[in-house]
Order: C-alpha cells, then sequence, then structure tokens
C-alpha cells in the first residue's frame, strides 16, 4: 500500500492528491501538522521535511513533479502524459519552469513589493499559453495542469485574487474543475477558507 505523507494546505501534496485521484490509486494518508514534523519527515525528507512524500514498504520518493511522473508510468491508466514524445517533453517544459509563477506566488504571500505586478506579468503569461492550446498539458489535462490548478485555485479562493483578466486560465481552471479530482481540491481550499 502506498503511504502519502501530506498537508491539506500543501498545494505540491495537492499536485499528487490529484494524481492519485485520476489514476484510481487506493492509498493511506499521514497528514502532517507542518508547524511540527514527525522526526521520520526530516530523516526521509532532508533537510527540511518537506511534504508531498511517498513511501511505500520503506521506500521513500520526495518531490511533488518526479512523485507524479512516478505514478504515471507506475499506474499508466489513463495517461497523463501525451504519447508523441515532443508533446510530452512540452509539457514537461511547463511543469520545469512553474518557479515562474510559483515565485511570484510566493512573493504575494509575503507581501513583497511588486508582487501583485510580478504575479500579474505570470498569470499573463499563462494566458497567452492557454489562448493556443487547451490544456497546458497539450490537447488533453495531463501532468502540466496538475502541476499549476492547486496555485490557481488558492489565488482565487483563499488570496482574492481576480482572474477576471485572464479569460483563457478561467476557461481552462473551469474545464478541470469538471473532473471529479480536481473538484475534490476545491472542496479542500473551502475547507481552508473557512
Ligand atoms: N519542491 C517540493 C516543494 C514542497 C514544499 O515546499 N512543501 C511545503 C509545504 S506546501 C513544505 O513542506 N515546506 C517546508 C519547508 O520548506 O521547510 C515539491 O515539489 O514537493
Amino acid at each position: 500500500m502506498l503511504t502519502l505523507y501530506d498537508a491539506p494546505r500543501c498545494p505540491y501534496c495537492a499536485r499528487t492528491r490529484i494524481v492519485l485521484a485520476e489514476k484510481s490509486v487506493p492509498y493511506e494518508t499521514v497528514t502532517v501538522d507542518l508547524t511540527r514534523r514527525p522526526a521520520w519527515l526530516l530523516e526521509h525528507n532532508p533537510p527540511n521535511g518537506r511534504v508531498p512524500v511517498l513511501e511505500e514498504d520503506g521506500w521513500v520518493l520526495p518531490e511533488s513533479a518526479v512523485i507524479d511522473e512516478y505514478l504515471d508510468e507506475r499506474f499508466p491508466e489513463p495517461p497523463l502524459l501525451p504519447a508523441d514524445p515532443g508533446e510530452r517533453a512540452a509539457a514537461r517544459l511547463i511543469v520545469f519552469r512553474f518557479d515562474d509563477l510559483g515565485k511570484p506566488y510566493y512573493a504575494l504571500r509575503r507581501e513583497e513589493p511588486g508582487a501583485e505586478e510580478r504575479l500579474a506579468a505570470a498569470l499573463a503569461r499563462l494566458d497567452v499559453l492557454l489562448g493556443a492550446t487547451p490544456f497546458l498539458t497539450g490537447r488533453a489535462f495531463g501532468l502540466a495542469d496538475v502541476a499549476y490548478v492547486p496555485w490557481l485555485l488558492r489565488l482565487r479562493h483563499l488570496m482574492g485574487v481576480s482572474l477576471r483578466e485572464y479569460p483563457a486560465v478561467v476557461r481552462w481552471l473551469e474545464t478541470c474543475c469538471e473532473r471529479p479530482s480536481v473538484a475534490a481540491e476545491v472542496e479542500t481550499v473551502a475547507s481552508l477558507a473557512a
């Protein structure tokens, strides 16, 4: 049985929860209090004991993007990367460049000067991208979408950031939210806001 060391509020964990739901893989959850990380986690994912961590029979895998690719290979159905190698590479590139959005997101959380403008620029770039393709992964929903959706949900529902100026992002997010895997995350985010 797989075990996910998880925190509901963590968007990186949300990535892995979405992939596990897409694949209908049964797993156990160990909910981690982010303010008091268990020694096991610090030992297995040094130096910070970051979540998510996936564990199976003592084998331990950290890093959400790596975990998600592992799960996609280990449980191939439904596939979350395109079949074409070039399209797969393009999707991986978008995941690899997540910090283009992540850095301004966390800068805004820290209320750094100029963060709002940097985030707006990142969202505008995402909007251009999504104006040209239905999903970040390409023609179908997949790992690149999973890599970004949790932050967009938190921006909209927890941080009160309006996405009105980014119609392609809104259209994409609404389409993603129709999937049960993402709808479950909308509920998780709502419970964090309550
Ligand atoms: N690159 C990691 C980042 C994970 C991460 O930053 N998780 C946060 C919770 S949302 C955490 O555990 N942070 C603890 C820390 O940085 O000390 C991944 O993709 O899994």
